[in-house]
């Protein structure tokens, strides 16, 4: 067997990219110093995963910012309104200009729109086709840095993204055509490259293709078939290693299998139940490649099972068959190495990218030498997989016998009243005029926020200091809150590092690394806890705060809770029991925290599910059954407040239409969602289901420091009051406030209740 990688985190074990990246773009820095820091982690990973004893290495995984716009400017596919000024920047400028809407030369421009990655939490930027969209090949990037690694004298194969999988994950915007349409016009520039690489020296090329893990119609199959045909016809051609990840081929299985490439690698982690047959289908004289090492989590994996799978098929194979990751690892963090605070008990568990790689290396040396002679180091790996599955660490009766309790009664997660009854309990009590005014829940966090925060970490502050400190910025919003005239007030969780780890850090079964940065989109990173053992509330969570903030106004102020979903979302969860059952163990917790926010006389509560659509399954299919328990989760957690607490949702970067029912099921009193950049497109989804509830359809998008005006953002509720009642409407963000700025937020929030006057004033004169 050989080993190979599909791609490695870029950023850096201690985030040197993302410093060096926002050091240019603050003017702080040059492009050379930013080139000298990425051309030096290139060459650290490439060095780091040759010594793992990898026998093929991924070149071109690098991005400056996410490589599904490098695949753009790889063949040339520049959107429109970027291009007159693309002759007067540097490319490195046209790239970060498309990439965030500004760079630090040339003029600010709408920045390419980002999504999530399949269900990651990382997002690329979206492609953009239309009837002006040409190709042409510039591959500048990526034959510097095969240049770069040919200096190295190490074997290395590029990575592409291949050119369906390009095409399905970008739009078009300007009529409703399918972006199949620009395959033939597409096709001839990756025809061009892969010639280009065979005649530079390439042997193999990785072209990655996950969309054939998703639910395709018959045109994209078959537009898989011609596509690689077409390649495979090329007088000139490196050959070709098709990857597929993030789930199993299932229908996409017979036209993967008759693709004509000379490899193809499959994701052996989520498409376990598929190996066997494509073993059996896939000829012998072509190279398998088993994604068998989970490139989405970080458990050690049981190598002797694994051994168990492979040695059959290492038998017929040799060394055509090939082990991987089940996906790029770019979603795990670098190393353990540096986590010297993490339980050392804990950490012989785990395995992130770089302790991967030595997994992977240990079972090519089992299955060629034999696992007699390595059998020290698999005792070693078999112990901690053993010691794990017994810890008393991971198992506690007391929330196991709870969520036992709970299957035994679901009644539980319907307790309240309808809807109705509710809304008639919360009028009387909270007494609000038409077209309430709220914010989503954070407020900017700023340098002296963070540095405070940091210094407490680090043991510069006494704890004391450091709560003096946060008081005073919760203070500092409630005070502003009152003066823009908002209704319903936030604490703006200054107190909060991320809406995920704050919690995590506070309950049973959950860890936390020091240096287990992810990237998430751009410089930007989060660092998902890691959720090992049965999750338990030890203490009140947000009550304090809560409590301390409420204490300063008369205006309600919002408890402020991140949902079971989004808790497990955004952590690496353990592997030893179903999401579901960690879901609900998250949804006691939860339960518990709401109730004491209640009995502390906090009237309205929050509970933000941002990642509730992301975590979806890929294939429909599996929808059903997860939205099922995703509700059930947050009912768990909501259902059992009086019908005078006011229970609200957020939820971000949603595609509603598909989940609407689910959505209110979820019976939040009061829903707020992002739909101000699409011109309340979204609430289309709202209309035709006839969402049951309120809904604060967000008015601003936060993510631009751009001004709304109160004009705007009065035609953009008068188009919702179209097809939603105005007693259910709220004014609103679309997102939190805590990558912006005070001297933004304040105007724009003024503008914002300035507007929710003049619809009072509208709405009562039509009465
Ligand atoms: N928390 C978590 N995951 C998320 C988000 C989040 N995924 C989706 C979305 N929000 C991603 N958006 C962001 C926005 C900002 C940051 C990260 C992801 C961010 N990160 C800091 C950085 O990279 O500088 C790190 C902050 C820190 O020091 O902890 O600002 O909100 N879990
Ligand atoms: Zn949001």
């Amino acid at each position: 067997a050989l080993t190979h990688n599909l791609g490695f985190p870029r950023i850096g074990a201690h985030r040197e990219l993302k410093f060096a990246q926002e050091s240019y773009w603050q003017g702080d820095s040059t492009a050379d110093s930013l080139n000298i820091t990425a051309s030096a982690l290139r060459k650290r990973h490439l060095t780091l995963q040759h010594d793992s004893g990898l026998d093929w290495l991924p070149v071109g995984d690098f991005s400056f910012y996410d490589h599904v716009l490098d695949t753009s400017l790889l063949v040339g596919n520049i959107p429109s309104r970027y291009r007159a000024e693309q002759d007067n920047l540097s490319t490195l400028d046209q790239y970060f200009r498309i990439a965030r809407g500004r760079a630090p030369q040339g003029t600010p421009a709408i920045a390419g729109e980002m999504t999530k990655w399949f269900d990651t939490n990382y997002h690329y930027i979206v492609p953009e086709f239309d009837h002006t969209t040409t190709f042409n090949l510039n591959a500048s990037k990526l034959l510097a840095e095969i240049e770069e690694a040919k200096a190295l004298g190490i074997a290395f194969k590029p990575v592409i993204l291949g050119p369906l999988s390009y095409l399905y994950l970008g739009k078009c915007h300007s009529t409703d055509v399918d972006t199949l349409t620009w395959l033939d016009a597409l096709l001839p520039v990756y025809e061009r490259l892969l010639d280009r690489l065979q005649k530079a020296g390439i042997e193999w090329l990785q072209i990655d293709e996950p969309i054939l893990a998703l639910d395709l119609n018959k045109a994209w199959q078959g537009a898989f078939s011609r596509t690689y045909q077409r390649f495979a016809a090329l007088e000139h051609t490196p050959k070709r290693l098709l990857t597929v990840y993030f789930g199993p081929l299932l229908n996409n299985l017979k036209t993967a299998l008759a693709l004509p490439v000379e490899g193809l690698h499959i994701d052996a982690v989520r498409g376990r139940a598929e190996i066997e047959t494509v073993h059996a289908q896939w000829p012998v004289d072509k190279v398998l490649s088993l994604g068998v090492v989970d490139g989405r989590n970080i458990w050690r994996s049981d190598l002797n099972a694994l051994l168990d799978l492979l040695e059959p098929f290492h038998e017929i194979r040799g060394d055509r068959l090939w082990l991987a990751p089940s996906c790029s690892l770019l979603h795990v963090p670098v190393s353990l190495q540096d986590e010297l605070t993490l339980d050392p008990e804990l950490k012989t568990w785990l395995a992130f990218a770089t302790e991967k790689l030595a997994e992977l290396d240990l079972l090519k040396r089992a299955l060629q030498q034999g696992r007699t002679k390595v059998a020290t180091e698999l005792a070693q790996q078999a112990q901690a997989i053993a010691a794990r599955r017994c810890s008393n660490r991971v198992t506690r009766a007391d929330v196991q016998a709870r969520v036992q309790a709970l299957h035994r009664s679901p009644a539980d997660a319907h307790l309240r009243a309808p809807y109705q009854v509710r809304a008639a309990a919360q009028r009387q009590r909270f007494a609000l005029p038409l077209f309430p005014t709220t914010t989503i829940g954070s407020f900017p966090q700023t340098r002296d926020i963070r540095q405070a925060r940091s210094r407490f970490k680090a043991g510069e502050l006494e704890k004391a200091q450091y709560e003096a400190i946060m008081a005073e910025h919760i203070a500092y919003a409630v005070t502003a809150q009152e003066r823009y005239g908002l209704d319903v007030l936030v604490h703006g969780e200054a107190e909060r590092n991320d809406m995920v780890e704050y919690f995590g850090e506070q309950l049973d079964g959950y860890a936390f690394t020091r240096f287990g940065w992810v990237q998430s989109y751009g410089s930007r990173c989060v660092k998902p806890p890691i959720i090992y053992g049965d999750v338990a509330r030890p203490n009140a969570m947000t009550v304090h705060w809560t409590t301390y903030a409420q204490s300063l106004t008369d205006k309600p102020m919002k408890g402020m809770l991140t949902g079971p979903i989004t808790m497990l979302q955004w952590a690496f969860v353990r592997d030893d029991q179903p999401r579901r059952q960690t879901a609900e163990q998250i949804a006691l917790a939860l339960q518990d925290e709401i109730k004491d926010l209640e009995a502390a006389g906090i009237g309205m509560i929050q509970v933000d599910e941002p990642a509730f659509r992301e975590g979806l399954p890929l294939r429909q299919q599996d929808w059903d059954d997860y939205l099922q328990w995703a509700v059930q989760a947050f009912r768990i957690a909501t259902a059992q407040v009086r019908n005078d607490t006011q229970i609200h949702t957020h939820m971000c970067y949603s595609e509603f239409n598909d989940i609407m029912p689910a959505i209110a099921a979820l019976d939040a009193d009061v829903i707020t969602i992002e739909t101000s950049r699409s011109n309340m497109e979204l609430l289309a989804a709202f209309t035709h289901f006839a969402y049951p509830n309120d809904i604060g359809p967000g008015v601003y998008d936060i993510h631009t420091p751009n001004l709304p005006t109160v004009e705007r953002m009065v035609e953009l509720m008068s188009l919702a009051a179209e097809s939603i009642p105005v007693e259910r409407l709220w004014v609103n963000p679309d997102c939190g406030l805590k990558t912006r700025r005070w001297e933004e937020v304040e105007p724009a929030l003024v503008r914002m209740v300035e507007a929710a006057q003049m619809l009072r004033a509208r709405a009562i004169h039509k009465a």
